[in-house]
């Protein structure tokens, strides 16, 4: 069984949970908690020389880090990744568009202010995130006004990545139809694997809004 290293706050492992959930792929949870530097430690930058959750390790024992790699990962050749050449060139456009429009400002700030708990003492990094986070969403909103997903049709990796951090955005509304939400709301099951191991606290991702 494939083994994720992960945070439950994190939407970058939330996005992993969510595809595999959907896949039917059971994994093996891994709770690492980052603001205890758990994902620095030499044992775990051995594996993940980032130093970063998520971390996949796959059947054959091969690690691989990035969201969007995992995604990738565990989604080619299924409903999630379209046919056409195209069209898995947009939804790529839409997972790089994660990575660097929204990831960065979004994810960030949640971080301060959720895992950290320290709203006051990164005020000024926030305050700096909200108006490209916004503006994120703004494109996002934008792109939904002649499309209903990213790239549209069927849902795809690319809607998986944009709605791990876009459904708990302070903003949210803003990109409420983003991943369609009826589709996308099913939240991972309960990790049982993971709690018969070590009793490390699985399962339900909850994720607060911003
Ligand atoms: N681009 C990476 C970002 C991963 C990332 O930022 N992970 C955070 C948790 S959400 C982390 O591990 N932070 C701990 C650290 O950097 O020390 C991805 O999409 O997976």
């Amino acid at each position: 069984m494939p083994r994720l290293w992960g945070q439950e706050a994190s939407g970058n492992c939330y996005k992993v949970k969510l595809l595999a959930s959907h896949l039917g792929v059971p994994l093996e949870w891994v709770r690492i908690d980052v603001t205890k530097g758990e994902s620095r430690t030499p044992a775990f930058l051995a594996m993940s020389p980032a130093g970063q959750v998520p971390l996949l390790r796959c059947d054959d024992g091969s690690m691989l880090a990035e969201s969007g790699a995992i995604l990738w990962y565990l989604g080619e050749g299924t409903r999630f990744v379209p046919q056409d050449k195209l069209a898995v060139a947009r939804m790529f456009q839409w997972m790089f568009f994660e990575q660097y429009r929204v990831e960065p400002n979004i994810a960030t700030s949640r971080y301060w202010i959720h895992l950290l708990s320290a709203p006051a003492r990164f005020r000024d990094q926030i305050a700096a995130k909200r108006d490209p986070g916004l503006a994120a969403l703004a494109v996002m909103e934008s792109h939904l006004g002649h499309a209903d997903g990213f790239p549209g049709g069927a849902l795809s990796l690319g809607d998986i990545a944009l709605y791990g951090y876009v459904h708990c955005a302070e903003a949210r509304r803003r990109a409420s139809r983003c991943g369609r939400r009826r589709a996308m709301s099913r939240r991972p099951p309960r990790d049982r694997a993971a709690r018969r191991t070590g009793g490390r606290k699985a399962g339900r991702v909850r994720v607060d809004p911003l």
